[in-house]
């Protein structure tokens, strides 16, 4: 009896979200990999508090964060085909489908997260934004995805040749691949979820990312290493999929975006307050942290920007990203 009464009132909320029915209280559901308090997790909650209110409670989000509806790679698919409404993911699992993310996801390309949130913000995220909308998706906004670095369970990496032969996990993107090459190191893609034992079991001897991923999925416990490289900032895109976005009236759209872009400036806030309050907990946990010089990274990339950036157009979209201030 409950099962049915559970099926027949999930028919008529979908219903009511495929009849676009004025007054239906939609739900729209929001996935990310990150746990509850992370500042992604909560800026989309805020999105959904904002959109609450412009809509006088038409429209309101739930956030499956801890990656309960599954790894990145596959709730891209959730998204892009609307078996949900919302995604929070990192920029870089679209680089084989959108080929316009390559560009911001290569290394040393912004020289500081508000040098990233800048152009991100300007046509230049608009540019890139309208890539996705042939695989499924809006982009609503872009997030900050912080300056990721090195972290190893072995040895302190203060230079590129100490990276000779380590094998680290990156994100499933050549471009990571092959930045991890260039710097003489070992590429292994696998699932953000799967690091921690990949690292415990010596499957892998560290892995890359910003201070609050190192912090929050606990990768500090079994690599206690971190190397202040910087060596890349992704964006993060916080994406709508585009079967619900069709859906929406032109004033809604409106309200989406807005709302959107104020729970980007939210997020920066809570960004840079996590950034400092991770570092600590890693810090006083017992992590040392290395300084590098950066410019033998930098100069290492060359063979990666000689692969990506190979038409003249792409060139001047670099260059063009270089030039905002
Ligand atoms: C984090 C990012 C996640 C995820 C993760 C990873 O910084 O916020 O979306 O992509 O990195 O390395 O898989």
């Amino acid at each position: 009896m409950r099962l049915i009464s559970k099926l027949t009132a999930a028919l008529i909320v979908s219903s009511a979200i495929f009849a676009g029915a004025a007054n239906a209280q939609t739900v729209l559901r929001s996935s990310d990999t990150h746990p509850d308090g992370y500042p992604t997790v909560e800026a989309v909650k805020y999105f959904g508090e904002l959109l609450a209110e412009r809509t006088e409670g038409r429209y309101s989000v739930e956030v499956y964060h801890s990656a309960q509806l599954g790894q990145e790679a596959d709730t891209i698919e959730q998204v892009r085909s609307g078996v949900i409404e919302l995604n929070r993911v990192s920029m870089a699992p679209w680089n084989s489908l959108v080929p316009l993310t390559l560009i911001p996801s290569l290394p040393y390309l912004f020289t500081s997260p508000d040098h990233a949130r800048k152009v991100m913000m300007s046509e230049i995220g608009d540019e890139v934004a309208a890539g996705f909308e042939d695989h499924g998706v809006v982009v609503l906004t872009y997030y900050d995805g912080g300056a990721r670095s090195f972290y190893n369970s072995k040895k302190e990496v203060n230079s590129v040749a100490d990276l000779a032969g380590q094998k680290y996990r990156v994100i499933q993107s050549d471009v990571f691949v092959d930045m991890v090459a260039a710097l003489g190191a070992t590429a292994t893609p696998m699932p953000y979820g799967e690091v921690y034992s990949g690292i415990e079991t010596g499957v892998i001897d560290g892995a890359e990312n910003n201070f609050p991923s190192y912090e929050s999925a606990r990768h500090f416990e079994v690599a206690k290493f971190f190397s202040l490289d910087e060596h890349t900032i992704v964006p993060e895109v916080f994406v709508m999929s585009k079967v619900h976005w069709d859906r929406l009236t032109d004033e809604d759209k409106e309200i989406f975006k807005q709302v959107a872009r104020e729970s980007a400036e939210k997020q920066w806030e809570l960004w840079d307050a996590r950034v400092e309050a991770s570092r600590k907990i890693v810090e006083d946990a017992g992590s040392t942290i290395s300084t590098p010089d950066k410019q033998p990274f930098i100069d290492a990339m060359a063979p990666v920007y000689e692969k990506y950036v190979n038409t003249p157009e792409l060139e001047d979209f670099v260059a063009r990203i270089r030039a905002v201030e």
